[in-house]
């Protein structure tokens, strides 16, 4: 296998994208013939992480497992490509951590939608429910959202359509020698 692996980390609020990119990034890779895998909350808070809630405590230990677990595909050669809100820079700082210890490259991608924007889409009305207490410590009303410092990759996507994205996040991958 000549491949070498590398972990694609998508982070940002709930509605900004990041499953959409996800998926269309994961058809990209696969008709270019990469290994590659998605965790999403689909096949990680439904398996894995059913035990964890999103209390903060919850949700460091969400992320911690999935840096972990993204970091096993990595390490197999895999294009592990990760969509969860992880909304705490010191979680993802970890996570990127354990990437570098194991000498696997790991790259930030900052799916950027304004609130207004991302409440506006509301496309399964969390945002609504969040705003009447029906849902407690939801990210960006009544739970934080830490934006990413210094991101390999920001894309804001009020303003960038998902291929130009798939296309942004590719030739990074290929300029840097990981693809
Ligand atoms: C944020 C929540 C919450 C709360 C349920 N806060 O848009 P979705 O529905 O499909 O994606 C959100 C998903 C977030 O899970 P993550 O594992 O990505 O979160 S974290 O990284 O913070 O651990 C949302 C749904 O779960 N959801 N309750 N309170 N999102």
């Amino acid at each position: 296998l000549l491949q070498k692996g590398v972990t694609i980390w998508l982070t940002g609020l709930s509605a900004s994208g990041k499953s959409t990119i996800a998926c269309a990034l994961e058809q990209h890779l696969l008709k270019l013939h990469k290994f590659t895998y998605r965790l999403d909350g689909d096949n990680i808070r439904l398996g894995l992480n059913k035990d964890l809630g999103f209390d903060e405590k919850s949700r460091n230990e969400n992320i911690r497992r999935i840096g972990e677990v993204s970091k096993l595909f990595a390490d197999a050669g895999c294009v592990s490509i990760t969509a969860f809100i992880s909304p705490y820079l010191a979680d993802r700082a970890i996570a990127r951590k354990l990437h570098h210890e194991a000498s696997l490259p790991f790259v930030e991608v900052y799916v950027d939608a304004p609130l207004q924007v991302v409440e506006e889409r509301d496309p399964k009305g969390l945002y609504r429910k969040a705003r009447a207490g029906e849902i407690k410590e939801f990210t960006g009303v009544s739970a934080p959202y830490e934006a990413p410092e210094a991101p390999e990759i920001h894309i804001k996507t009020d303003e960038t359509e998902v291929v130009d994205a798939v296309r942004i996040i590719t030739e990074y991958l290929i300029s840097r020698g990981y693809l």
